[in-house]
């Protein structure tokens, strides 16, 4: 299915007026107070989030999964998916794909139809977590980290087809999320644990094309309950600095044990000029791969109000591919990323709006009072005529959400694929 950019427009039409109005008030008032709002509205329309290509079907847990009804049942229909959201919402043109449960058939039909859709090929995803139906070797021990050579290196091999579909495809990025760990205390030697993963991933950064970079990935537990090889970012940064200068750290905010300050975590890595790719999501109580900003939208802000800090004044820190890694057990699966692609936007243009330089003179006078209310300032100003402007200059949607509803997106794609198609993924 596909969205045609005259019916949103004439959707739009009913919004506009008021939509102008609103924005015209907001933009006087901001750049009375020296905001550069054009300069900010350009931002969100430039900013574009990867969507991956498991999340396009429902998601579940261990104790099982309800499927969502007209799901997409190949990659094809993904794309076609995520052209849907991206038509809406104007922020959603890249695919994140994940490798095996998404390798294209016909790679250049492929790339020819996200080319349609304006989507581009943003990280591949290895997969060394699951057995595959015909694996020659299990990673039921591991696979990086594995103490038997063959299994890490049936790993190693598995990353390196990743790079070469990926290069058919024209994307830049390898992301290595390990699952890599133990259940119980004893079960493995953590020094020799870490010191395999180096040993691999240095294997698989040999074959990284010069103007590709990989991405490892962190995680405190599961599916290992014991211990995690690359449990942190600090563990991430060291495997990362032992590769080379076109590896990087990975943020995923669901990967952090409750309370760890994530702004702090990219402050620093930003300074360090290794942060190199981000998965949003949120979280209750673990890595619950909830809406964005469903629980904690002011960290939300305080992490991007510590990304736009780093985006402006660390150029030894690379443009960050950004991705949201939710799932979604119970919600439409596309109104769920319309909705995680709001909070984004919410939180970025809010992140936009803080008074830098009222805040570096606070900090200077250590007017600790003044530092809280410059930031709340911004986090507590309704921002979302710029993003529905930033909406409206890309030719989206001014609602999304409301759009997919009226448009009967849903409805339709069911009528094309039925009611019980079901979608790869966990
Ligand atoms: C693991 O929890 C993770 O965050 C990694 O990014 C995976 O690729 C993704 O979720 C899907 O399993
Ligand atoms: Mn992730």
């Amino acid at each position: 299915m596909k969205i045609d950019k005259e019916q949103l427009s004439d959707y739009n039409k009913q919004f506009q007026v008021d939509s102008s109005e609103y924005y015209s008030f907001l933009a006087n008032k901001l750049s009375g107070e020296n905001v550069d709002v054009e300069g900010v509205v350009a931002k969100l329309t430039d900013f574009q989030v990867a969507i991956p290509s498991w999340a396009l079907g429902a998601g579940g847990t261990r104790f099982g999964r309800f499927s969502y009804t007209g799901e997409p049942a190949n990659l094809s229909q993904k794309l076609e998916d995520i052209g849907v959201l991206h038509a809406l919402t104007g922020s959603a043109g890249a695919v994140s794909l994940h490798i095996p449960w998404d390798i294209p058939q016909d790679p250049q039909a492929i790339k020819e139809l996200a080319k349609s859709l304006d989507i581009k090929f943003d990280a591949m995803n290895s997969n060394t977590f699951q057995d595959q139906p015909d694996a020659r070797k299990t990673y039921k021990h591991g696979s990086l980290s594995a103490i038997k050579e063959d299994a890490r290196a049936y790993a190693v091999e598995h990353n390196k087809e990743v790079i070469k579909i990926g290069r058919e495809l024209g994307s830049k990025s390898l992301t290595v999320w390990l699952a890599d760990g133990a259940n119980f205390p004893g079960q493995s030697n953590f020094q020799t644990a870490l010191t395999q993963t180096e040993k691999s991933l240095k294997e698989i950064y040999k074959d990284l094309p010069q103007d590709w970079r990989m991405f490892i990935e962190y995680k405190p537990y599961e599916p290992n309950f014991y211990s995690t090889v690359i449990q942190d970012w600090g563990t991430s940064f060291t495997l990362a600095n032992a590769c080379g200068d076109r590896a990087f750290t990975l943020v995923d905010l669901g990967h952090h044990l409750p309370n760890t300050n994530i702004e702090q975590i990219v402050a620093t890595l930003m300074l360090k000029g290794k942060l190199g790719g981000f998965h949003f999501n949120d979280s209750k109580y673990g890595d619950d791969d909830l809406t964005v900003g469903s629980i904690k939208p002011y960290a939300l802000f305080l992490i991007f109000n510590e990304l736009v800090y780093g985006m402006k004044n660390n150029p030894q820190n690379p443009d960050l591919a950004w991705m949201i890694d939710a799932s979604h057990n119970t919600k439409d699966p596309l109104e769920d990323l319309l909705q995680s692609l709001d909070a984004i936007l919410i939180a970025y243009a809010q992140a936009l709006l803080v008074d830098r330089k009222a805040l570096s003179e606070a900090q200077q006078q250590n007017d600790v009072t003044r530092c809280q209310e410059i930031l709340q300032e911004a986090y507590r100003s309704d921002v979302r005529p710029l993003v529905q402007q930033a909406r409206f200059k890309a030719g989206a949607a001014i609602n999304p959400l409301q759009a997919y509803r009226e448009l009967k997106i849903r409805e339709n794609l069911v009528k094309e694929r039925g009611e019980k198609t079901r979608a790869t993924g966990l």
